[in-house]
């Protein structure tokens, strides 16, 4: 169960956890009218802490809500002050941050039409995503058998709620195997991205990603092909198969909530060694300290605070 904390940012106020309520004929809850963020915050060797890639993520969700066509009445700097707002308020020094703006009550069917747009922001404390060992030991991850969106289906630069359903089906379907995540492919059969993160593999020394086509533009992901292009290596976007994977000497899932998680078994074949390999510990490590304030290379990657 989530940890309570003690309030929610809605419209502009702090209201107490348990008050931050809707009416059931909100719009988003029947259609998926409405846009997300996940963003993580670092308690920092400092003793203040740290929210990473804050404009970043702001300026993302002001850009879901444009694809959708939503009307976010605040600004991306509106939104990131907020943001610290509510961290401070709950004097929370380090967890996992969820804005949403989403269509509200008023009208029914499928056209929003004047529906107000309602904005909140939650945040709580947030362990490893994948599970604890998993950072460490890797997970066992299957291919599911439902594609990721066409690009003309549903928009997955959107990190819209509706898209969603597309991410749990394919959770349920691995999850009821036994297995802790899902690879997904794009409607061409190409590897795509996971439920809720970027993939990565690497092979003879170079790092590979799928480009930006039927997939959400991590922020997670753009750090870490930055972080492996100081250290020297090459990343390559591009296209690439199934069974390239199976092949690959590493692989790994990036994202906010994920941060670096190493792969180590695909549809049931071990991948290079069967835990996290050299590469994959080489960045795991770099990006852990770019986010935890460890590395001032990486200093204006965050905004910090202090209660
Ligand atoms: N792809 C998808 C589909 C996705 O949802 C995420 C984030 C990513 C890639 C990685 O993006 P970024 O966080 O910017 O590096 N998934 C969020 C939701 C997870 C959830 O279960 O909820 C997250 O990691 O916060």
């Amino acid at each position: 169960m989530l940890q309570k904390m003690e309030s929610i940012w809605f419209d502009g106020k702090l209201v107490p956890w348990d008050q931050a309520q809707v009416h059931v004929l909100t719009h988003g809850l029947h259609y998926g009218t409405g846009v997300f963020e996940g963003i993580r915050t670092y308690a920092c060797p400092d003793g203040t802490s740290a929210v990473f890639r804050l404009p970043e993520h702001s300026k993302r969700l002001i850009n879901s809500a444009k694809i959708l066509g939503l009307d976010i009445p605040y600004s991306a700097e509106e939104i990131s002050k907020a943001i610290i707002d509510t961290l401070v308020a709950n004097k929370l020094p380090e967890g996992y941050i969820r804005p949403l703006a989403f269509a509200g009550a008023g009208d029914m069917g499928v056209y929003p039409g004047n529906n107000p747009t309602h904005t909140i922001i939650a945040a709580w404390p947030w362990g490893a995503y994948l599970g604890a060992e998993a950072l460490e030991l890797g997970i066992r991850v299957k291919t599911s058998s439902f594609a990721r969106m066409h690009v003309n289906t549903l928009m997955s630069k959107s990190k819209a709620a509706g898209n969603y359903v597309n991410s749990v089906l394919a959770k349920m379907e691995v999850k009821h195997d036994g297995y802790d995540e899902a690879l997904m492919l794009d409607t061409n059969g190409y590897v795509c991205e996971a439920t809720g993160e970027n993939f990565f593999i690497v092979r003879k020394g170079v790092i590979k990603t799928p480009p930006l086509t039927a997939i959400l533009d991590g922020i997670t992901r753009d750090s870490i092909i930055t972080i492996a292009r100081d250290l020297g290596y090459t990343v390559e976007e591009q296209l690439f198969t199934r069974d390239e994977v199976y092949y690959a000497d590493e692989a790994f899932f990036s994202g906010t909530a994920a941060e670096l998680t190493p792969i180590r078994e695909l549809d049931n074949r071990v991948i290079g060694e069967g835990h996290a390999g050299p590469v994959t510990k080489a960045l795991q490590e770099a990006f852990f300290k770019a986010a935890k304030g460890h590395d001032p290379r990486y200093g204006h990657w965050l905004t910090s605070y202090t209660f």
